[in-house]
Parts: C-alpha cells; structure tokens; sequence
C-alpha cells in the first residue's frame, strides 16, 4: 500500500498517539515513541521535539525576518508578507543528529535518545531561492547562515560564557534544498516547531533546520559558531593524519525497526509483521534488508512508501517466528542508490552523532 494523497489523509487518527518520552522537561526534549511507526507523515502532535533553549514566544504582528549580509538589496519582510508570496510545499524527513544515541557503548553524554527523534511532515513555505534572488547574492558567497531567536547556555563543551542563541550555516550551493516554512503538515507550524517561521533542510540532519528563524545571513567565508564546531562537529582526518574538525550536514543512510520492541515477547511459531522506515539524504534509500538470526541470513523487506530524497521510505517484512523458544536478534540494513550501506559499528570520529550502525533488536520467543 502506497499512500502519497492530501497530508490530512496520510496523518494517523488521534486514537494512535499514545504520548512522548520525555528526554528533557525545561527547554523540551520529548522523543516520539518510534514504534507507533503508522502513517507516512506524523502527526505535529507526535513529531519529535528537540530544543536547546526554551522556545521563544514570538508574535505574528511584530514578526520580521531579515534577509542580509553579502547580497545586493538587503530586505526585511513580515510574516504576512511572506504568506502571500509564492509556496512551495513538499514532505521533510528531520533526524537529530543524535537519534539512537542510548545504544552506544560506553554511554554518552546527551539527551538518551532511542529511535524516536526522527518524524516527517509536510511543509509549506518559501523557497529559500526565492528570498536570496530578490536580495541579489553576492558572487563571493560561500554559506547561508541562519540566525534564531532563541538564546541561553549551550551544554557541550567548550561552553562560551555568555549567552547563545542558535545559528547553523549551510553551503550555499545547498540553498535549493530549503524552504523557509510556516506551515508544518498543513497547519501552522507548532512553537516548539519554530513558530512562526523555520528552515527546513531536506536531507541533513535536524540541526540544520534552524526554528524561530530571524536573520538570514549571505556569507562570504565559512562559518565557525558554536553550534558549527564545537557542538554538532565530527572529526575528519587529512592525507598526514591531522584530525579537522568539520560541521555535521548531510543524514547518512539509515534504517530502524519500530516493532517489535527491544525484548517483546513474541509467540513461537507466529506469523509477525516487522515494520521501520530508512532514509538517507540526496540519494535514494533502494535496498532494505532484514536479519532475524543475528546476521547469518539476510531478507529484502517490502517498501511502504515511494523512494524520495530525504524522506523516509516505510517498510515491512513478514517474519514466520521459528518454534524454537529463545532470544533472536533482529537487524536491518538499507542501501542506497550510490551503494552507500549502514556499518556494523558506530564510526567513533562521530562522537555520540551520526548513529547509523546496524543496532539489533533483541526479542523474545516463547
Ligand atoms: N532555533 C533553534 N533551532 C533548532 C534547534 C534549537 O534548539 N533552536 N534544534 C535543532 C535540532 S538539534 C533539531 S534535531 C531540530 C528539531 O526540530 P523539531 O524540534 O521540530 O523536531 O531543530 C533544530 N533547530
Ligand atoms: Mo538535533
């Protein structure tokens, strides 16, 4: 079943959400529970939520965006203003960079995630193209910096003493994949979602998606904020073996399994249908296996939902539960157009990001 219709439609009825986990009361961390895996879209009332800073409560009248730096004819416009220009609309995957973080070991540091900091919604908003064309970019840009309202005292360290507020710079050859959003599923996008106005990155890790967006800046050097280095930085090595420090950007392919659950109890000799999604980011996700035996013996899933660049693709596998009781590893494992394959272990110059490894399900059969 493929269903690719109006968002209302695709979003499950409200008898299915059954609550968050709460990761972080105070800014709001909540984690969407991964394994009411239903509809292709979440409903904003189940979309994950991961804020640094308690969400700024910003008025709709009084609200302004600026678009400057290195372009021709700096603007500032109005929110109803840019309702009434041109939309475009179309479904966004966001993961946190963070999302299964609970699974490394040793544990880390940071919020615990499970599998449930990822949901999808629609958006509508401005093409970011749009905005850049009527300011008139500058020749010279390298990066488009978005700037929030959001500020306080960052958590990973270094920490700079003063306050923060939220940025994240993307590359401006990246500015096709963005869309300044006001509407998250076809209502107006939530507070904690960024009301009323953020950039949503198709393809890149959640961090990118910059809510409560104030200020775009053309930048003519690469940007080296916090929330760029220290924060939601990896580890690259050169060609004599000198680590560089790099901004995380682009999701790599993943896939998870939503149910069964680590440690459910599953009847032998059952018919039980595993369900996940994988995503990856500018290449489509074409390949999802699954083991039930810890990896001797692999299966090809059966997709749910068409293949789109940064978007997730459901699946489900139907497994026949042997009649030999005991625990079984589940895995699953997507492949992308490029070849590009989940590892089999975390890629430690990642830190307590990008955890993309293909993390095993435990059941129980009985
Ligand atoms: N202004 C601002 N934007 C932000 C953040 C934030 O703390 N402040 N968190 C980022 C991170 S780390 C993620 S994963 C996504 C989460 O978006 P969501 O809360 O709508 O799921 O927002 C990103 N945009
Ligand atoms: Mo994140």
């Amino acid at each position: 079943m493929i269903e690719q219709s109006a968002a209302t439609s695709l979003v499950a009825p409200p008898e299915t959400q059954i609550g968050f986990i709460v990761r972080e009361r105070d800014p709001l961390n909540l984690e969407w529970p991964f394994d009411q895996l239903d509809s292709f879209l979440t409903p904003n009332d189940q979309f994950y939520i991961r804020s640094h800073f308690t969400a700024p409560v910003l008025d709709r009248h009084d609200y302004k965006l600026t678009i400057g730096g290195a372009v021709e004819r700096p603007f500032t416009i109005s929110y109803e203003e840019l309702l009434a220009m041109p939309s475009v609309t179309r479904p966004a995957t966001l993961e946190c960079a963070g999302n299964g973080r609970v699974f490394l070991s040793p544990q880390v540091k940071g919020a615990q995630w499970q599998l449930g900091a990822v949901s999808t919604a629609e958006w509508t908003g401005v093409s970011l193209t749009a905005l850049l064309e009527r300011a008139g970019i500058n020749s010279e840009a390298c990066e488009i910096l978005f700037e929030a309202a959001d500020t306080g005292k960052p958590k990973e360290e270094p920490i700079p003493p003063g306050e923060t507020s939220y940025s994240r710079s993307l590359a401006a050859d990246k500015a096709g994949d963005v869309i300044i959003a006001y509407a998250m599923n076809g209502e107006e996008i939530p507070i904690d979602h960024g009301f009323p106005l953020r950039a949503v990155v198709s393809g890149h890790y959640g961090m990118a998606s910059v809510k409560w967006l104030t200020h775009i800046r053309v930048l003519t050097e690469p940007y080296k904020g916090y929330w760029q280095t220290s924060d939601y930085g990896y580890w690259e090595y050169d060609e004599n073996n000198n680590p560089m420090r790099r901004a995380l950007g682009q999701m790599a392919v993943k896939s998870a399994i939503a149910r069964p659950r680590t440690r459910e109890l599953i009847p032998a000799g059952s018919g039980y249908r595993v369900i996940g999604a994988a995503w990856g980011s500018n290449t489509h996700v074409v390949k999802v296996e699954l083991t039930t035996d810890d990896g001797k013996t692999w299966q090809l899933v059966r997709f749910l939902d068409e293949p789109q660049y940064g978007v997730w693709r459901r699946w489900e596998f139907d497994w026949q539960v042997p009649q030999e009781k005991g625990t079984y590893m589940l895995r699953s494992r997507a492949t992308d157009t490029e070849g590009n394959t989940q590892p089999e272990a975390h890629d430690k110059r990642f830190g307590s990001y990008v955890i993309h490894y293909t993390l095993g399900i435990e059941v129980v059969v009985r």
